[in-house]
């Protein structure tokens, strides 16, 4: 591994060299207002994390996601208060729901109705992800979307469930029903916004808004000799997003993103 020595000699330039987000993924939803169960009712007394749709995708590259969209509902006039939403990456094994890659818990996201019929509403929910989740290759994937909505006990709220999509790219949705796997044959809707290609970190290496700074230079420095800042690039020392940490490639591509060209 080559250490630069100086780094004041690199200080000029602080352009940032993010990709813009684009639509990655996309499934159409149904005119439906209701679809199937997927729900963590974290309300004491209540059902427990009682069911889990998951649906597969693929991508053509590497991408970076930063916000999952979906449609889903309450099938009754009056709509549940979902908290939040549990949104999970999984691998895929063979056509199957693999390992887990990812899972957060997006608590401030927009639910906007978009059709309804006289059974209720459906909604266009919006969640931008607490950490974007680089997947690294092309290739299958699964996302599953959690309502984090009680149920059960002394609730009385409803059950949310995810509108099934216009089309099926098999396998259908895995569901999860309290604990079995349940028979299905519809995919759901949702969109994978994000950036495609290599991902890369910013010359805001800390995250604290502004770029190229010393505070950035030492931030980086700091995480290749082990010490990431908790605000710093969520990969550390690996800042190309090649999935190798603190390679000369990392170091190359941290002083040409300095400087303003490209990762
Ligand atoms: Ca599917
Ligand atoms: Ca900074
Ligand atoms: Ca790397």
């Amino acid at each position: 591994m080559k250490y630069v020595p100086c780094v004041a000699l690199v200080l000029a330039a602080s352009t940032v060299a993010a990709h813009a987000d684009e639509e990655l993924y996309r499934q159409n939803p149904v005119a439906n207002v209701g679809g199937i169960s997927s729900q963590d009712a974290r309300n004491p007394g209540g059902l427990g994390w009682f069911s889990e749709v998951s649906d597969n995708f693929t991508v053509s590259g590497p991408v970076t996601i930063t916000q999952v969209q979906f449609w889903g509902g309450y099938v009754q006039p009056e709509p549940g208060n979902t908290e939040g939403f549990m949104i999970r990456f999984y691998t895929d094994a063979g056509n199957q729901v693999g390992d887990l890659i990812s899972t957060q818990d997006v608590m401030t996201f927009t639910e906007v109705p978009d059709f309804t019929n006289t059974l209720g509403a459906r909604f266009h929910t919006t969640c931008d992800l607490n950490e974007p989740v680089t997947l690294p290759a092309a290739g299958q994937y699964w996302l599953s979307v959690v309502a984090i909505l009680p149920r059960g006990g002394s609730s009385i709220e409803p059950q949310w469930g995810w509108v099934n999509a216009t089309t099926l790219t098999p396998p259908p949705v895995r569901q999860i029903f309290f604990g079995s796997v349940v028979p299905t044959s519809n995919d759901v809707a949702f969109v994978l916004v994000g950036s495609s290609g290599p991902s890369c970190a910013t010359s805001d290496f800390d995250g604290d808004g502004d770029a190229g700074t010393d505070q950035d230079i030492e931030a980086f420095f700091s995480c290749l000799a082990g010490i990431c800042c908790p605000t710093c690039w969520h990969l550390g020392a690996d800042f190309d997003a090649d999935g190798d940490a603190g390679t000369d490639a990392d170091i190359e591509a941290f002083f040409r993103v300095l400087a303003g060209g490209e990762c």
